[in-house]
């Protein structure tokens, strides 16, 4: 009797297609080097957390957080406060990094994303061309209209907790996902 072939399986448990399962077999990500860096901002205010229904770039369709790319010369935080600003039309208060997310998609694309919270904003989020934004409830995160990943890390930035990740997408299936916590970041002692 023969058993039948062992197919691989993503993450999920859904089998592999034959060229992603050789991408995931011959990468290593030792060697990964980001195409781009982006940011993700959440705003987390009175048990809730303003996200968006983004209309616009990698992941139009998706609910997220407001983001997008770091421009050359910007900080990744001053690249995160502009994004919400652009795309929401409020100023974050008492920013602070998270964490760091590694995403390498089998096309070959790679992106590195700095992601932050935030306690308050100044103004009322308002709709514009790039995202429509709402405030969801901490205990109804709409995971099943947002990347994958999310699910994975979202529910430690909103317990407080640093986090570094990495993952691999077919297009927007996650074929593999890796999470640990990071230190939380402090002050640097003082001299003297
Ligand atoms: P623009 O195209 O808007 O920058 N992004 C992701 N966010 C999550 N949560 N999961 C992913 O899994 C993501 N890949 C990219 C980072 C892209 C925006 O999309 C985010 C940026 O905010 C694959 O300029």
């Amino acid at each position: 009797m023969t058993l039948p072939e062992e197919s691989p399986v993503s993450g999920n448990g859904a089998a592999l297609s034959p060229a992603a399962a050789r991408f995931l077999a011959g990468f290593d990500w030792a060697r990964w080097k980001p195409d781009e860096l982006a940011t993700l901002l959440f705003i987390v205010r009175g048990g809730r957390v303003l996200l968006i229904e983004k209309h616009r770039g990698l992941g139009r369709g998706k609910i997220n957080g407001p983001g997008g790319r770091i421009e050359p010369g910007e900080t990744a935080e001053a690249a995160a406060i502009r994004e919400v600003e652009e795309e929401v039309l409020v100023r974050p208060t008492g920013v602070r990094r998270m964490g760091e997310l590694r995403f390498q998609f089998t096309s070959g694309h790679a992106i590195g994303v700095e992601v932050f919270r935030a306690d308050d904003c100044v103004g009322e989020p308002g709709p514009t061309a790039e995202a429509t934004p709402f405030w969801a409830d901490l205990d109804a995160i709409p995971y099943d209209r947002m990347w994958e990943d999310d699910a994975v890390w979202l529910p430690s930035l909103l317990r407080g907790e640093s986090f570094f990740g990495r993952f691999v997408f077919d297009e927007d299936r996650m074929l593999d996902s890796y999470l640990e916590p990071a230190p939380t970041p402090h002050e640097s002692p003082s001299v003297g």
